[in-house]
């Protein structure tokens, strides 16, 4: 039988998702939309004619027979609909981040412990892209040697206009809290973030460069440059004590004519991270018909919250900012 997903929020990325789990994986179906504007919630299950659209998640825990929820509202909206969804026990997609803060994040943590096993899966889905997989086996194979520095940078072509200098952390660099971590098996000791030559094109505080330092001595710089106009661009390179490694140029097709040769840059996330996003939920969608996760959990997502509120200090105040976290309790192991 397929799962029964409501899919909460129907902005960007939940009309992203609809269809995603409509037309290109198997095994789910939307069978609701949780979404107070009404035009929009008519808009995203136009081709769904079985779909229906609700504006409380409560009335669709209570009457749409879920098996699982996709959670794709803004950050700030999650926690109010994980406590329901999590205590009607159904499977569980958080858009990352999982919380703003570590202070909810933790409750969140209390809230899914009560239950047999975690039900949070946080979306990111950087995890997912192959070249981070590679770049993952590449350095825990030590082929090129110990890893002594990433050099990552995450540009935007512009910002929403809701969008803060904090945002630059907690919206946009929360990836790289997750993903760099996790592609170098590292802990993240401390944050620094510094502030560069202001882009025009801007109207926060940015470009800035905020530093990772991992447990070992492993460092990352990150370049979160988010007004650049020409396009979305992730790269990664890694520096080792024998090589070199890099990810995320973008490739495909490149032509040469009138004197000119080149190719096209993405635009947006939701190409970059096409085949990410779709890996991230055909597997959350397999694992949850198995009754598991399959993906970073909330305590992942609990770990990403500190390592953001680290962050937002360190870009206020300029200083180094030591990320402290709770021991990991044995229901995440
Ligand atoms: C956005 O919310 C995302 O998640 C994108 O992946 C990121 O590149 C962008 O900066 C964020 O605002």
């Amino acid at each position: 039988k397929d799962l029964r997903v409501a899919v909460v929020g129907a902005g960007m990325m939940g009309a992203d998702h609809i269809k995603r789990i409509s037309h290109r994986i198997s095994g789910a179906e939307v069978v609701t939309v949780v979404e107070p504007d009404e035009a929009r919630a008519k808009a995203a299950v136009a081709d769904l004619p079985e779909a229906t659209t609700r504006t409380r998640i409560e009335d669709a825990l209570e009457k749409d027979d879920l098996d699982a929820v996709l959670i794709a509202t803004p950050g700030p909206f999650h926690e109010p609909v994980l406590y329901p969804a999590l205590e009607a026990g159904v499977s569980i997609l958080c858009e990352k981040p999982l919380t703003p803060d570590t202070e909810t994040s933790l409750k969140v943590l209390e809230a899914e412990q009560k239950l047999d096993r975690p039900h949070i899966q946080v979306g990111f889905m950087r995890r997912f892209d192959e070249e981070y997989q590679a770049l993952r086996q590449l350095i825990a194979s030590k082929e090129l040697g110990e890893l002594l520095l990433v050099k990552a940078a995450h540009r935007n072509p512009s910002t929403p206009p809701q969008y803060t200098e904090s945002m630059l952390i907690t919206d946009s660099v929360v990836h790289e809290f997750d993903v760099l971590p996790w592609v170098t098996g590292e802990t993240l000791k401390a944050v620094e973030v510094r502030k560069l030559k202001v882009n025009r094109n801007a109207t926060i505080q940015e470009p800035q460069l905020v530093y990772l330092e991992f447990e070992s001595g492993t460092v990352a710089e990150v370049e979160i440059n988010v007004n650049m106009k020409f396009g979305y661009q992730v790269t990664t390179e890694a520096v080792f004590e024998n090589g070199v490694a890099e990810i995320g140029k973008t490739a495909g097709l490149k032509q040469w004519h009138e004197g000119r040769w080149g190719g096209k840059e993405h635009e947006s996330f939701v190409t970059r991270f096409v085949h990410a996003y779709d890996e991230q939920v055909q597997r959350w969608v397999d694992a949850a018909r198995r009754g598991t996760i399959d993906g970073p959990s909330a305590w992942e997502g609990y770990l990403v919250a500190a390592a953001c509120e680290a962050g937002v200090t360190a870009q206020q105040t300029g200083e180094r900012v030591a990320v402290e976290t709770i021991a990991k309790p044995a229901f995440y192991n």
